[in-house]
């Protein structure tokens, strides 16, 4: 038998702002396709998009620019993995607040969700939000002051430390470092103060502008 798929749309009171400051969800950059962080569980460790923490990883999903704005939907949906539940998280984005734009959940969840829907506040500004099981929850953030990795992660502690914990990356760009690497390296070291061996700063300026993972290696500038 195939899975029931269907889901339900919550009605979200911050879909219609009523800070007249708020920023419009349209302004994303990517408002079409927002970016897809689904929470996974393994055996017993869990993960964003099916990898754990990664010290100096940022993946080019997990890459944003500075002074834009992007959409992200967190899914809680208890996939990808041997152990097939769905526990809530606390989802934190570090370094920013963002507004709650939209949730929806699966109609095999909703019967508890319609339990605690009611405690789901979504007005304001945020810097943590609550994805239910079942629940996909969207997010509208600016990028607007600070470039350099942040975390974001589950505010669980038990799950942060089992993997549910990634970085993501703000990218300061300008025309003089966009196209001189060596210049880039050397402005993202001296902004974020990085200091150490040459082969240190290089490694970690090259992740976190390139935003490849560690075994992305291979495209370290020489
Ligand atoms: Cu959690």
């Amino acid at each position: 038998m195939k899975p029931h798929r269907r889901r339900i749309l919550i009605r979200s009171a911050a879909a219609a702002p009523v800070d007249a400051a708020a920023p419009q969800p349209r302004v994303a950059v990517n408002f079409d396709r927002p970016k897809v962080s689904e929470l996974t569980m393994g055996m017993r460790v869990w993960g964003i998009n099916g990898v754990g923490f990664d010290m100096l990883g940022a993946s080019p999903l997990e890459t944003v620019k500075l002074g834009t704005h992007e959409v992200w939907e967190f899914r809680n949906e208890g996939r990808a993995g041997m152990v097939r539940m769905a526990m809530p998280h606390s989802m934190h984005v570090r370094g920013l607040q963002f507004r709650v734009i939209g949730r929806s959940v699966a109609s095999r969840f909703a019967r508890g969700h319609d339990k605690v829907k009611a405690g789901l506040v979504d007005k304001g500004w945020k810097d943590t939000v609550l994805v239910m099981p079942g629940e996909r929850v969207r997010i509208l953030l600016g990028f607007a002051d600070y470039p350099g990795p942040f975390l974001y992660h589950c505010h669980m502690l038990e799950h942060g430390d089992s993997g549910l914990m990634r970085n993501h990356l703000v990218m300061a760009t300008n025309a003089v470092e966009r196209d001189n690497p060596i210049a880039k390296i050397a402005g993202f070291a001296k902004r974020q103060r990085i200091t150490g061996t040459p082969t240190t700063m290089q490694l970690v300026a090259a992740v976190a502008i390139e935003g490849v993972c560690s075994n992305g290696a291979s495209r370290l500038p020489s």
